[in-house]
């Protein structure tokens, strides 16, 4: 832990944490009609996310998200200037009645959003990574509420009530992560950003794929209602509000 910070008080995270008042914070607003198409934007090929259950991977609860550790075998191969290795992928979510995405699409929130977070395959790990200004990759996905169970994201919420406590965790079969993501990874939104969380490193190129990715409305639920964050609170409504473009530009890469 590197000092105290919540939802509550994110206004006041720059009196501890400098870079959270800079000039290329996250998340942001995605205006559609002002981001710039960019026909030259690489496609993304992901290489190792077909992970199998003879491996297991850790689930946590970290007071601030529910997380799950990636092994650095997944790789992102094409589609940046260099190749970035995952190192884990975590939720931001809201309530019921307040929907939690950090990232709005036309000044609208989205239920919950899933980070997929990498780093540059030539630094050692996460942490020496995060804070160069070529360091990190996050891969970010809308979820959105379907008709039917996302049997894919149940592999990670069945075992919610495993991880209620903060600080807790436990084990779960790998699997195919790629299927957390959207089907069409081909419409993304990109633009240089920050870590959405204290230390607020300006450090990370950002992806936001277009297409939503549903989960049940039952399986929301259990997101919003499962975990706790200190031994009375719900550990709920974990987004940061959307940050001023001071001048950045958003690229799409479809029209
Ligand atoms: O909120 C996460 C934070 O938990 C940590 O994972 C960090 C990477 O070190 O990334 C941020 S975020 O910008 O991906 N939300
Ligand atoms: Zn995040």
């Amino acid at each position: 832990h590197g000092g105290h910070w919540g939802y509550e008080d994110q206004a006041a995270w720059s009196s501890e944490f400098s870079h959270c008042s800079g000039k290329s914070q996250s998340p942001i607003d995605i205006d559609t009609r002002r981001a710039l198409y960019d026909r030259s934007l690489p496609p993304i090929t992901l290489e190792g996310y077909d992970l199998t259950d003879s491996l297991a991977l850790t689930l946590l609860n970290n007071g601030h998200t529910l997380q799950l550790v990636l092994p650095n075998t997944m790789r992102i191969t094409s589609g940046f200037d260099n190749e970035f290795r995952a190192a884990q992928l975590h939720f931001h979510w809201g309530t019921k009645e307040v929907p939690g995405s950090e990232h709005t699409i036309d000044n609208v929130h989205f239920p919950a959003e899933i980070h997929m977070v990498h780093y540059n395959s030539k630094y050692a790990n996460l942490s020496e990574a995060a804070s160069k200004s070529d360091g990190l990759a996050v891969l970010g996905g809308f979820i959105g509420i379907g008709l039917h169970e996302n049997d894919n994201y149940e592999k990670i919420l069945s075992a919610l009530a495993d991880v209620s406590i903060e600080e807790s965790n436990t084990e779960i079969p790998a699997f195919n992560v790629r299927h957390l993501l959207p089907n069409k990874l081909e419409r993304f939104y990109r633009y240089n950003g920050s870590l959405t969380t204290p230390p607020c490193f300006q450090t990370v190129n950002w992806t936001m794929f277009n297409d939503t990715i549903t989960v049940s409305r039952r399986q929301l639920a259990a997101l919003e209602d499962t975990l706790k964050a200190g031994q009375h609170q719900h550990l709920t409504k974990n987004f940061r509000a959307p940050q001023l473009l001071h001048g950045r530009h958003v690229l799409a890469s479809f029209t």
